[in-house]
């Protein structure tokens, strides 16, 4: 038994902690990081469990909903990452700036595919909006050398590969203070 037993546990227990609701969560492509507050910044994590019926991952396209009003890829050594601007209907300052834009959609290339048989997470920075609430719904696509997954909902989706979701709570600060920059 080569297998630490420490980190084992350790994944069972989040599992069994966060993600109560399907035992199969870590077996699809999903945002394992925890809720983010309405007005504020979060780092979202995209677990991706499997490839295509087998087949390794080469890339991943994120769309971004408009609820979050800004994002930036994470750095990761096997991926490289593009972004799609879109402009904010409402600009708001952040530094003393007036920022227009936000990014819409996040594509990430990997170097090296991701074998079905390994784990692999993207990470994201977000910003959420103040009147953000529910769960907000990132489609994502998932491309691999032989066929592709559209992880989405809504009538024509595939209920077996639902959309990743990121549960928004309620900034108990309300309007502005808490994190005005
Ligand atoms: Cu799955």
């Amino acid at each position: 038994m080569k297998i630490p037993k420490s980190h084992f546990l350790r994944v069972m227990v989040s599992a069994a902690c966060c993600l109560p609701t399907s035992n199969s969560a870590f077996a699809h492509v999903v945002i394992t990081s925890p809720s983010a507050k309405a007005g504020g910044y979060a780092k979202l994590t995209i677990g991706i469990g499997h490839g295509c019926d087998g087949s390794p991952t080469k890339a991943i396209t994120v769309t971004i909903p408009i609820e979050i009003i800004a994002a930036k890829p994470q750095i990761h050594w096997n991926w490289s990452s593009t972004t799609k601007l879109e402009k904010l209907e409402r600009p708001y300052t952040s530094h003393g700036t007036t920022i227009s834009e936000r990014v819409a959609v996040v594509t990430f290339v990997a170097k090296e595919p991701v074998a079905d048989d390994r784990y692999d997470e993207l990470g994201l920075s977000v910003r959420v909006a103040q009147d953000a609430k529910g769960d907000l719904v990132l489609p994502v696509k998932q491309e691999c050398e032989k066929g592709t997954i559209e992880w989405k909902d809504g009538k024509e989706a595939k209920s077996e590969y639902p959309a990743p979701k990121l549960r928004v709570q309620r900034n108990r600060t309300e309007q502005g203070n808490a994190h005005s920059h």
